[in-house]
């Protein structure tokens, strides 16, 4: 198991979509719990892709070649999270990148959980406007609004979504959880959101929690 996480991770770095696929359609014929093998392999190997980028190791189309790398042994893994779908609905759940960020890879992962774990779940998307967001729950009578950020630059718009539903005297019927890499507790705390989670299992243990 502990070789094949690594060859993962490796099928990430060197951009590989065809092994990457590969192998993650070996995870499900060996049985592998298939979160660990997304969180321990495949998306360590995206973090290392961008801290090789950040270090100046790897350019930005090597970056692109290692998401598109991520997002097809997703596509593989994601009808097996999928599959556990749970019958009675826990909530209703909105979830998106926000306006100017286009990362959704760690997105989508956190609303196939919630689905898979029970929640009803609209995506929206990436780079999605505030103003959606709140227009949405509010249509689906969502409890949740999940905002994900990756970017510094694009977190302050995780506030503004709280700000519209204050705007809109929506703030205690709608809950707002934020996540992303560059997002924390103490983010949410300032912004005052009602939770972060720092990945997409906590996110579920988030909803489960503060669900009425
Ligand atoms: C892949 C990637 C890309 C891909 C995105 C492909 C896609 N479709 O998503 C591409 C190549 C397109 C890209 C582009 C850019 N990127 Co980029 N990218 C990354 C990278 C390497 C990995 C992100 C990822 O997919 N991680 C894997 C997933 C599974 O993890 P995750 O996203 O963190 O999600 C988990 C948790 O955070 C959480 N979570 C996520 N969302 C939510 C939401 C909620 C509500 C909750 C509760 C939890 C939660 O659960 C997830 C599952 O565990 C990161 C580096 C990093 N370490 O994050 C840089 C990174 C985010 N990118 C960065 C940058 C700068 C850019 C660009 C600006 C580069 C450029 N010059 O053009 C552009 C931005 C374009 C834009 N406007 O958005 C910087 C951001 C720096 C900063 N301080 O803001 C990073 C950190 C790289 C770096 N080390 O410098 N990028």
């Amino acid at each position: 198991m502990k070789e094949h996480l690594e060859q993962c991770m490796q099928a990430i770095v060197d951009g590989d979509s065809p092994k990457a696929a590969e192998l993650a359609k070996a995870s499900l014929d060996k049985g592998y719990p298939v979160l660990e093998v997304i969180e321990k392999g495949f998306a360590r190997g995206i973090r290392e892709v961008g801290r090789l980028w950040e270090e100046g190791e790897l350019f930005l189309p090597e970056l692109v070649i290692g998401a598109e790398a991520m997002k097809k042994a997703m596509e593989v893994l994601r009808p097996a999270l999928e599959a556990g779908e749970a019958a009675e609905k826990l909530g209703r759940v909105v979830i998106g990148t926000i306006e100017g960020d286009i990362h959704d890879i760690g997105k989508t992962l956190v609303a196939t959980m919630l689905s898979a774990n029970g929640f009803e779940v609209t995506d929206l998307g990436a780079d999605v406007p505030v103003k959606r967001f709140v227009d949405e729950a509010e249509k689906t009578g969502a409890d949740w609004i999940a905002v994900s950020a990756l970017l510094t630059t694009t977190m302050p718009g995780q506030k503004r979504v709280i700000d519209e539903l204050a705007s809109r005297s929506l703030r205690g019927k709608i809950r707002v959880m934020v996540g992303g890499a560059p997002c924390s507790k103490e983010w949410a705390a300032e912004i005052g959101a009602d939770g972060y989670a720092g990945d997409a299992v906590a996110a579920v243990a988030l909803a489960r929690q503060k669900t009425a």
